[in-house]
């Protein structure tokens, strides 16, 4: 019997499916129906329904081998994977099966559900992307692996105190997690310091890397793709038996606990860079392992180093897993024996980089020093490849020595560093930014260097989200009233179906059902007041993307509600979610006075009905779900040339939300197709707020001539508001380093075309309906389709 078709399928009949809850109650929990807990049942559901995924894998697993394909690997220090039950019952079909054999045992299917954790294992917006990026490549049937850390400790979780942010620990797997199949077999060797010898580099210290991994099943196909997440295990030998007899316990266990906290904890850190041994360490690790399970995987079916690169992509998320490039030379030049010519060319076929940034300050860089003292032949290796490029440099641009310099890997000023973009730019075949104004950006701003000497190499992906997550299971009951409105659910594996539903947005009765979508799910989310916009700002807190804009706002909104009601506008729930840098100050101090401007409004009777102010702690993508489906109006508001792409941004206006924007990152995409009618666009856009940082900005100009702007800031300097946010308002009047007090005008007075838009609710409802109509391109699946043809080339392979 062929024993890898000889699998027993699992059945998808009720009884079957309870039966086999039954015995994974019994055999593999280990407990009984009367001694369970509702943990005990989470966890029996997450391995019966992960069972028939991993029957799915087990094909995918064997189309795989047996078609020797070319692979695309994502390597990426972040996921945010997002919960996992929901989306398994969906992806395995078992979404109708599982509360019926779960009540069948006594257990509430709802206590069941609220016990999925979701791993955090991610900050923000590239953490997402790359799950998305996941989950569309195994839609696509293409052949991938996503490669990670396995942090103890995700992203912290928020709380506030007093309106502050605090931080706690997120133990995310204290209870294990059942999704994820230990694959200790699979370990690698990692090594660290040490110095270069006659023979190559000796590390001084050796630590373990161990593999597990989840299931990313495609949606509507067979295939089920895998995400491998590193764990750093100290090697048994660091293990100090002869302290440990003299009762020296803790000194015992010192280097164990040493090489453990390589994937302790994730830097909260997003879009600045965060300079810390241990974070580089951690990247390596990341490197170091995931390459070497990469060449383990090619040698399975092949031998010749020639055919690398024709079997294999590579894709570095950011700059973060950049030391794969040295990394990979190493392992060809110092191990394989091959030329530093074949290598080098190896190499440049291999890798692809994609950068998610525009912040100057966001772009790696380590000490020299450090990074020579932790990985020793790995400078060598990047003064080699400096080398070449400059002499590349040269060669083209006879006597340029600033260009030299600039385009330098090394960093001379006022510290020696490694510049990690520059060396990602120059070991890869193709750069992609991840939105057309981002991409043109790079070449014209952050890059232009590189683009000037190698102008093919630059290209653009824009973002995209997974329809599959952020429309169907985050909002079912629009997701219902879509497929009934486009006669199937096509739309779910091509997005680009949703543009049928822009006739619909004449037809009253599909407003009407539409506007009752819109409105449960904001009576699920607790906002029920269905006469009220739900303003949402969602986001990591950054002072780019101007939380203090909207809360300027707010306060201006609050000021007319008490002197000039009849410009107040339209009842209003502004809802602010996400957290700060923990490092970060300046943007602690903006959630500090949203929590204190909220409280005072709250406190008011004059608002009671027209405007609150939430911030729900701790947003993530459980909350993120919840939040999406029930937005009336989306704030995209950064200052123009900032933000990269965005992609909350695509998911709200998927939703329905109507979005109030600048002309930045991917926002300038939404416009042209949703129709600029149906966007409310403000502000300075790139060139003129370049020009405008260029010259004497004087930001006091806009308070001495602007009265409700003044009035705004003067209320928080008079300590209104708890008497805080004095420094947010200082920051504002003596710098505004991001433009807020220009833009402020041009922004109140869209907020007020806003509230007249409102106040139509016909004519609201149809903006929704072609908001939505007009974001198919925004599927992930349609991004995955762009990398395939600009950069991975790689083939869909069927289970
Ligand atoms: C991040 O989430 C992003 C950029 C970055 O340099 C570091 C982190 Cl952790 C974000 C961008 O800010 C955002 O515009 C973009 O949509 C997202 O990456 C995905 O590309």
């Amino acid at each position: 019997m062929d024993l890898r078709n000889g699998l027993r399928p699992l059945g998808s009949t009720p009884a079957e499916f309870e039966q086999d809850l039954l015995s994974n109650l019994y055999y593999r929990r280990g407990t009984t129906v009367e001694s369970a807990s509702a943990q005990d049942a989470y966890e029996t559901l997450a391995l019966t329904v992960r069972d028939r995924l991993a029957a799915r894998r087990a094909r995918t697993a064997a189309a795989h081998y047996e078609s020797n394909p070319r692979w695309v690997y994502y390597l990426s220090a972040e996921y945010l994977l997002g919960p996992q039950l929901e989306q398994n019952l969906l992806y395995s079909g078992t979404t109708d099966l599982a509360p019926a054999a779960l009540e069948a045992l006594g257990f509430s299917a709802e206590e069941v559900a609220a016990l999925d954790v979701e791993p955090g294992l991610g900050n923000g917006g590239l953490g997402r992307l790359a799950a998305c990026l996941l989950d569309s490549l195994a839609t696509l049937d293409i052949p991938a692996v996503g490669y990670g850390i396995r942090y103890d400790l995700g992203i912290f979780k928020q709380q506030f105190e007093n309106g502050e942010q605090v931080e706690r620990p997120d133990d995310w797997a204290f209870q294990g997690d059942p999704w994820e199949f230990p694959a200790p077999d699979d370990w690698q060797t990692v090594g660290f310091y040490g110095f270069v010898g006659p023979e190559g580099w000796v590390p001084g210290e050796i630590v373990h890397g161990e593999p597990s991994h989840l299931l990313v099943p495609g949606y509507g196909t067979e295939t089920v793709n895998i995400v491998r997440l590193w764990r750093a295990r100290a090697a048994p030998a660091s293990f100090d038996l002869r302290r440990f007899s003299a009762g020296q316990y803790a000194e015992a266990v010192q280097e164990a606990v040493k090489a453990e906290n390589i994937s302790k904890v994730l830097y909260p850190d997003d879009s600045t860079d965060m300079g810390r041994e241990l974070r580089l360490k951690q990247q390596y690790f990341l490197v170091s392992c995931s390459l070497r399970d990469i060449v383990r995987r090619f040698r399975l079916r092949n031998a010749d180093w020639a055919d690398f690169p024709a079997k294999t992509v590579i894709q570095l998320n950011d700059t973060h897993p950049t030391l794969a490039i040295p990394e990979l030379i190493r392992l060809l030049v110092d191990e394989e024996k091959l030329e530093w010519e074949q290598a080098w060319s190896i190499v440049r076929q291999t890798f692809a980089y994609t950068c998610h940034t525009l912040l100057p300050e966001a772009l790696e860089t380590w000490p020299v020093e450090m990074l020579g003292r932790l990985l020793p032949r790995h400078l060598e290796i990047i003064y080699t490849i400096n080398e070449a490029l400059l002499a590349e440099v040269r060669a083209r641009f006879p006597g340029d020595l600033d260009r030299v310099r600039r385009m330098s890997l090394i960093q001379e000023e006022p510290q020696r560093r490694v510049r990690m973009a520059n060396l990602a730019v120059t070991g890869t075949f193709k750069v992609n930014g991840v939105a057309e104004l981002h991409s043109q950006l790079l070449t014209s701003t952050t890059f232009a260097d590189f683009a000037a000497l190698w102008p093919d190499r630059f290209t653009n992906v824009t973002n995209g989200v997974s329809p599959r997550r952020f429309v169907r299971l985050a909002n079912p009951g629009l997701s219902a009233l879509i497929s009934e409105g486009l006669g199937s659910d096509d739309w779910l594996r091509d997005l680009s179906l949703l543009s049928n539903l822009a006739p619909l947005a004449g037809d009253a009765s599909f407003r009407s059902r539409w506007r009752a979508e819109k409105r449960h799910a904001k009576a699920d989310l607790g906002l029920g007041d269905p006469g009220a916009v739900l303003d949402v700002m969602i986001k990591r807190f950054h002072e780019y993307k101007r939380q203090q804009l909207k809360l300027l706002h707010v306060i201006t909104l609050y000021q007319r509600l008490r002197n000039d009601p009849a410009r107040f506008g339209v009842p209003r729930t502004v809802l602010f979610g996400g957290k700060a840098a923990p490092a970060y100050d300046a943007a602690k101090s903006i959630i500090r006075l949203i929590n204190a401007v909220s409280a005072t409004v709250a406190a008011d009777p004059r608002t009671s009905g027209l405007l609150r102010v939430v911030f729900p702690a701790n947003y993530n993508v459980t909350l993120a779900e919840r939040i999406i489906p029930a937005a009336d109006l989306s704030e995209q508001i950064s200052m123009a040339g900032k933000e990269a792409s965005g992609t909350g941004n695509m998911k709200l206006a998927l939703n329905g939300a109507v979005t109030i924007g600048t002309l930045d990152g991917a926002n300038v995409e939404i416009r042209d197709r949703v129709g600029a009618d149906n966007f409310f666009l403000f502000g300075l856009d790139t060139p003129a707020a370049a020009a405008l940082r260029a010259s004497d900005y004087r930001p006091r100009t806009h308070y001495d001539s602007d009265e409700e702007l003044r009035a705004a800031l003067d209320a928080i300097l008079s300590g209104e508001f708890g008497g805080v946010g004095q420094d947010v308002a200082h920051s504002l009047l003596d710098r505004d380093e991001y433009l807020t007090l220009a833009d402020y005008r041009s922004y109140v007075d869209k907020q007020d075309e806003v509230a007249a838009a409102w106040q139509n609710q016909e004519q609201w409802t149809r903006m929704s309906i072609l908001n939505t109509a007009g974001s198919g391109f925004f599927s992930a699946d349609r991004t995955v389709a762009d990398y395939l043809a600009r950069i991975w080339r790689a083939e869909p392979v069927r289970p």
